[in-house]
């Protein structure tokens, strides 16, 4: 649509009618069948793809196999320097990248931008990171002996993401992997196909600069089909893969039965505890952000809020006070808050969230619903809801990737309220809400939160990149981005070198001949 100015989006991006699906960041040659890519916000066809079949698959694989033999070489820091000029063209191409990811996917317009910027901010971390892939040095029990650790290039990473962040998941992984001399393919999520294809581009033309080899940036489309090609192949090392917990368990299985390494990134169970000595102001803003920004479809959105029972009525009503000031409507109109659901697959999934927590139940505080008429043609728009409701709810104990928020209440001190954040099979993100220093201590401690992140006076969600993403329990364990996530993509050598004319042996063990 002009009025988005889609049409220069598309063009700036390298985006054309049909596109190819299987792309070596050089030759794009795809022989699969067609897909089309509709938009949730006002469900015309953007554009189509042509899928990848296993003989381009097989194809990917030689290309990206040699560029490895070649990057490795690379020193660290000059694979730094092409994920910074990778950076360099993201910021340039910031708007339209970040208006397709919002007319694709469907978040809003400075959520799209957002994501970008995470990209670009994890260039930048991986651009220093790429001078400081540091190994340890130990002290040898013999002397003469010089004993360090360090770390090589792993091979090719396969990177499969989902529809909710179509850009930046890939770039967590890949810039890591990309200064840590590893080559990537990437499977993206179906339902967003041609925010990869721009993505390719993007870095294609990096490769391109700097004649790199082709191989080192790779991209593969298609259905679960095409993924397992993936997970099968002994020539990847590692997976890394964000989606669903079922499909990760898919993922786990299939990799951990040829030994290869896999980091998973999967559902969410988020929860906001709200103490009686929470700031209500700020509670209402982290608690409907993290609810209904990208309409709910953050694993690290927030589906729960565990509330005193001593401020139980005042933070309901503030909540569902705000909840009626939100406005949903075209994500690409920055004064919606909140924009369509992917598909229509994923409001039959919202309806029947609400349909289970009432039949369980729960009640409805602020009653859900698909909207229809002028702007809502697509039929993916749907009101944000809330429900009360039972910790124990099957309903309650399931990710639902719709902005459903659900009140449970607690009565006791924080540590009942921690018993029920972590009384979920996920554990992704967790935030309290507190200004008393003991709660908030004993919520970050050991006997705390059980997820990966946890963070107090903040919402679940909008983690930086800076730290290490990711979850424990169902949500898979692995860990993205910030920190020593890079370590995941490279292997670990012990060196122990003995500089002397004898050989003693490690423990003291006497061997003479
Ligand atoms: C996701 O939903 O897959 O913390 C990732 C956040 C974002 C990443 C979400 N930085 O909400």
């Amino acid at each position: 649509e002009s009025q988005f100015g889609i049409k220069e989006v598309l063009n700036q991006l390298g985006i054309k009618e049909i596109n190819d699906g299987t792309s070596t960041g050089q030759n794009n040659f795809s022989n699969g069948t067609i897909l089309e890519s509709y938009s949730p916000v006002d469900g015309q066809l953007i554009g189509k793809i042509k899928t990848s079949t296993e003989e381009d698959y097989e194809k990917v694989m030689v290309s990206a196999k040699a560029a490895f033999q070649q990057f490795r070489l690379m020193p660290a820091p000059q694979r730094g320097e092409i994920v910074r000029q990778f950076g360099e063209k993201l910021r340039k191409n910031k708007e339209a990248l970040g208006k397709l990811v919002s007319y694709e996917m469907g978040k809003s317009l400075q959520e799209g931008y957002g994501e970008v910027q995470e990209m670009i901010d994890i260039c930048d971390f991986a651009v220093g990171l790429s001078r400081q892939l540091h190994g340890l040095t130990m002290h040898s029990e013999r002397p003469g002996h010089r004993m360090y650790e360090q770390y090589h290039s792993l091979g090719i990473v396969g990177i499969i993401s989902a529809f909710n962040f179509p850009v930046a998941v890939w770039a967590w992984n890949t810039a890591l992997a990309w200064i840590c001399g590893d080559v990537c393919v990437w499977k993206p999520s179906e339902k967003t196909p041609l925010c990869a294809v721009a993505c390719q581009n993007i870095i294609a033309e990096v490769i391109k600069e700097n004649n790199l080899p082709e191989g080192i940036s790779c991209l593969i489309n298609g259905d679960y089909k095409i993924g397992e090609l993936l997970t099968k192949d002994t020539r990847v090392p590692l997976i890394s893969a964000t989606g669903s917990t079922r499909m990760g368990k898919i993922v786990a299985q299939v990799v951990a039965g040829r030994l290869g390494k896999s980091l998973l990134e999967l559902g969410g169970n988020n929860a906001i505890i709200v103490t009686p000595d929470a700031d209500i102001k700020m509670t209402v803003i982290g608690a409907v952000f993290g609810a209904v920004g990208t309409a709910g479809q953050r694993c690290t959105s927030t589906r729960r809020l565990i509330i005193h029972e001593s401020i139980y009525d005042k933070v309901k009503d503030a909540i569902v006070s705000a909840y009626k000031q939100l406005r949903i409507g075209n994500p690409l109109d920055e004064k919606n808050h909140v924009g369509p659901l992917i598909d229509t697959h994923a409001v039959e999934m919202y309806k029947l969230a609400l349909e289970k927590v009432v039949a369980e139940g729960g009640k409805l505080l602020v009653e859900g619903g698909v909207l229809s008429g002028e702007g809502y043609e697509s039929g993916c728009y749907v009101k944000p809801a809330i429900a009360e409701a039972d910790n124990k709810f099957e309903i309650v104990q399931h990710e639902t990737f719709a902005p459903v928020l659900y009140l449970l209440k607690y009565s006791g001190t924080v540590t009942d309220a921690i018993e029920i954040q972590n009384g979920v099979a996920q554990g992704l993100s967790s935030a309290i809400m507190t200004n008393n220093l003991r709660e908030a201590e004993l919520f970050l401690s050991v006997s705390g939160s059980d997820c990966g992140i946890a963070t107090v006076n903040i919402g679940t969600s909008g983690a930086e990149i800076g730290g290490a993403f990711g979850g424990e329990k169902e949500t898979g364990g692995g860990r993205e981005s910030g920190s020593d996530a890079w370590k995941v993509y490279m292997r670990r050598q012990t060196n122990t070198i003995n500089y002397t004319t004898s050989l003693p042996l490690a423990q003291g063990i006497k061997f003479d001949l």
